[in-house]
């Protein structure tokens, strides 16, 4: 996935006004924008269909999917059909369930991220003992795109060196929790940025000091 500015907005506002003001003041320092729960949830999935024909931005579908494989593959075929460009799962549920997520991902010809080590602290409590092995997972079922945090450079280090150099890896964790974009792209390819962009009270000064 190409991403202008190796910068994802994470969307994590609770309305559709709220986002489109948003989108209209960074649509010139971002073209993928990064949607969870939050915004679908209030929303609809058809949110993804408007920040799409409004801005023409790649969205990436932050669902976190963790499931049995045969529900992974629904929750992955209707956000494929509802027009995501990609989608986040989770890999602590086993190769079966994430594999279901990379044949749906396959079969519309879009892409998966998968989450290895998570950024906040409560990933130390039981993710992080994982995290090598779910990424060592991901490569033995050929995943090439990842999510690692920008929290623990120490760790987005030992993920690059699992995934390998080829795979593209975005992290999230800049900003207000803590990590830091100049940092996290030396191991990374994309940095996720969500609330130090559409909490500030200038969201264009925020894009450009994120931008190398
Ligand atoms: P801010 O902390 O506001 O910049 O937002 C970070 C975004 O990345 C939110 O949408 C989180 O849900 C998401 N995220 C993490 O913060 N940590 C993770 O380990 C994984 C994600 C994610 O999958 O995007």
């Amino acid at each position: 996935m190409k991403i202008k500015n190796n910068l994802i907005l994470a969307l994590d506002v609770m309305d559709e006004k709220e986002a489109i003001i948003i989108c209209d003041k960074i649509k010139d320092y971002i073209d993928t924008i990064k949607i969870g729960y939050p915004l679908a949830l209030a929303e609809g999935l058809e949110i993804i269909k408007t920040l799409k024909d409004q801005f023409n931005f790649k969205v990436i579908c932050d669902f976190k999917v963790a499931d049995i494989d045969a529900t992974n593959s629904k929750i992955c075929d209707e956000t494929f059909k509802a027009g995501a460009d990609a989608i986040i799962c989770h890999g602590f549920v086993g190769s079966d369930s994430v594999q279901a997520c990379l044949d749906m991902a396959n079969k519309h010809k879009k892409e998966l991220f998968l989450l290895t080590e998570m950024s906040h602290p409560g990933a130390e409590m039981f993710l992080q003992k994982n995290a090598d092995d779910i990424a060592k997972m991901g490569v033995e079922l050929g995943i090439t795109n990842y999510v690692a945090p920008a929290t623990r450079i120490n760790r987005l280090k030992d993920i690059r060196n699992i995934v390998g150099e080829n795979a593209f890896i975005i992290s999230p964790g800049v900003g207000t929790q803590g990590g830091d974009a100049k940092e996290t792209l030396k191991y990374s390819n994309a940095i996720i940025v969500g609330r130090s962009i559409y909490e500030s009270e200038n969201p264009k000064d925020a894009c450009e000091k994120l931008i190398f």
